[in-house]
């Protein structure tokens, strides 16, 4: 007998059940969710056909040109976002400040959201995948009054839920809300995302290292000496420049992301509080771990602002302690 669909509102709404405190407003946030995602799906996978390729002209927070495709994925997840009455403000990596969101009732909605709404999105133009990225928050400033930047200004171990989706050969959301990982693959024949990967674990260690060898020379000596380690043990070199994509990779066969610090990053290059933030609640959700290059647990360092970046290794468990024995040894590892 073929197994019973289990599609995402259906697993939402059994894991509010499991909880005696859900009030279901998490539920409905995480079914808006869904709802925007279906909706960018759609335009992704048209982009080449209705003319929205191309720059928009502008950069967003940090220089990056803007595709249209960015513009329209950011003002979905915020109208999604904005109508759900789950949410009070909202962070994108397209906004250069909090996004308030008042839905008129006295009290506002209890979570905030952190986006990258369109990761990657250089690749749009050459056909590969690009992802979003989002975190979920409770807020900190009181329910009947306007988000405050301290909602937003939580560290990764306050994040309350995370998730991607990954606009590829097919769209699959992935998240985690402190139970363990879940994936949905959208199947468009019933416009629903349905359970197809229950309970992601990640493999302890893989073959595969995901770092951009052209910026090499830049590194700090540590690093080199691991990636060099890396190619010495025949690990194969996997880098898309997406990283939804290169993550998502080593969830199901192992290896390790790494963007370290360089010359023109001296912080590194991701975005703390919606790229690393995230990325890493789902990668410890699923047994893996997640480090800055100067090995401070990613989900511990300390934001103080909305675009901060961040150095980033994460992946296998055994290959992240594998760095840190490096960087220990060859780096002056900052106390
Ligand atoms: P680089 C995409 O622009 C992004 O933010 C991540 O998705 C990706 O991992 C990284 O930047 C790629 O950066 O410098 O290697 O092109």
């Amino acid at each position: 007998m073929q197994n019973k669909i289990v599609t995402l509102d259906e697993f939402i709404i059994r894991t509010e059940k499991e909880n005696p405190k859900s009030t279901g407003s998490f539920s409905r946030l995480l079914r808006d969710i869904g709802i925007a995602a279906k909706i960018v799906n759609r335009e992704v996978n048209k982009a080449g056909l209705v003319n929205i390729l191309g720059v928009e002209g502008s950069t967003n927070t940090t220089g990056d040109a803007v595709q249209k495709l960015d513009i329209f994925a950011n003002e979905k997840f915020i109208e999604t976002l904005s109508y759900s009455g789950e949410v009070c403000g909202i962070a994108s990596e397209e906004n250069q400040d909090i996004i308030q969101v008042n839905n008129g009732s006295a009290v506002n909605g209890q979570y905030v959201v952190v986006m990258d709404p369109l990761d990657g999105s250089s690749n749009i133009d050459v056909n590969v995948s690009v992802g979003t990225i989002f975190g979920i928050y409770k807020r900190k400033s009181p329910v009947d009054g306007p988000c405050e930047m301290e909602d937003f200004l939580q560290k990764g171990t306050e994040m309350v839920a995370a998730g991607y989706v990954l606009y590829g050969t097919s769209t699959l959301l992935v998240y985690a809300a402190g139970q363990g990982v879940n994936g949905f693959t959208l199947d468009p024949s019933i416009g629903e995302f349905c359970l197809s990967h229950r309970n992601i674990k990640m493999p302890a260690a893989g073959n595969y290292y995901s770092v951009n060898q052209g910026y090499y020379l830049k590194f700090d000596l540590e690093m080199r000496r691991y990636i060099d380690h890396c190619s010495d043990l025949n690990y194969r070199l996997r880098y898309i420049g997406s990283m939804v994509s290169d993550i998502h990779r080593i969830m199901f066969q192992g290896g390790i992301f790494l963007y370290p610090n360089t010359r023109k990053y001296p912080k590194g290059k991701l975005r703390l509080l919606y790229e690393c933030y995230p990325m890493a609640y789902i990668i410890e959700q699923a047994g893996g771990s997640a480090l800055t290059c100067k090995l401070e647990r990613i989900m511990d360092v300390e934001i103080h602002s909305l675009h901060q970046t961040s150095s980033i290794a994460m992946g296998s468990g055994d290959m992240v302690r594998d760095m840190k024995e490096f960087v220990e040894r060859y780096g002056a590892v900052i106390q």
